[in-house]
């Protein structure tokens, strides 16, 4: 059995939110046609209090992008960005969601960041996603949304470490960092993930 699960397609990481993606709108047809073509569809939504210490501006004296370290972890500080119940934190409006079964709202803790669906950064909280896959039978795992080389690179990771065969549907995804992807997806490959067009999914 197969799943889809859709990262992080939120407002606040398209062009014009506080934490565009470059030309993150664009995957959003993409997905659309896509989710016909999965048994189970799911969804990650980052989800932060006000208050979370990812946020620059809840540090004295520190800009976005700057790098601290927040419970032993590098932590990058981002804009306020998917702060819980705002416009921001919504998904796209073109995003179809009547074929998503359930939402995994992830970075609630504020003083942990969460960039996989599946784990907080330090694995200390689980948004049980890996049991709700296995308890439904999945076995393969197909990922895409945003960032392609932040929550969505760490899902996939987590994903292969819980098991689950894993693929990138990579004209389904764009990174924040667009040089730095290469590096991503070598990594990707070398632990087995497979690294797909949308155009594979659809023709069968
Ligand atoms: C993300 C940075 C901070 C993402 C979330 O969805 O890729 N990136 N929070
Ligand atoms: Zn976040």
């Amino acid at each position: 059995m197969k799943a889809l699960v859709i990262v992080d397609v939120q407002n606040d990481f398209m062009p014009g939110g506080q934490l565009e993606v470059p030309q993150g709108n664009m995957i959003i047809p993409v997905i659309n046609r896509l989710q016909n073509k999965f048994e189970l569809v799911l969804a990650t939504q980052d989800w932060h209090p006000q208050n979370h210490k990812s946020f620059a501006s809840n540090h004295l004296n520190k800009d976005p992008f700057e790098r601290i370290i927040l419970n032993g972890l590098e932590q990058i500080l981002w804009p306020d960005h998917c702060v819980q119940g705002t416009k921001g934190a919504e998904f796209h409006p073109d995003l179809e969601t009547f074929k998503i079964a359930s939402i995994f709202r992830k970075g609630m803790d504020p003083e942990y960041d969460s960039y996989s669906g599946f784990y907080d950064n330090g694995h200390k909280i689980s948004t049980g996603l890996a049991g709700y896959l296995k308890e439904k039978g999945i076995t393969e795992t197909y990922f895409c949304g945003l960032a392609a080389d932040i929550c969505v690179y760490f899902t996939i990771k987590d994903s292969i470490s819980e098991g689950f065969d894993a693929t990138f549907i990579e004209d389904a995804s764009r990174p924040l960092n667009n040089a730095g992807f290469i590096f991503i997806r070598k990594e990707l490959t070398d632990l087995g993930v497979r690294i797909i067009s949308s155009n594979e999914i659809l023709k069968t």
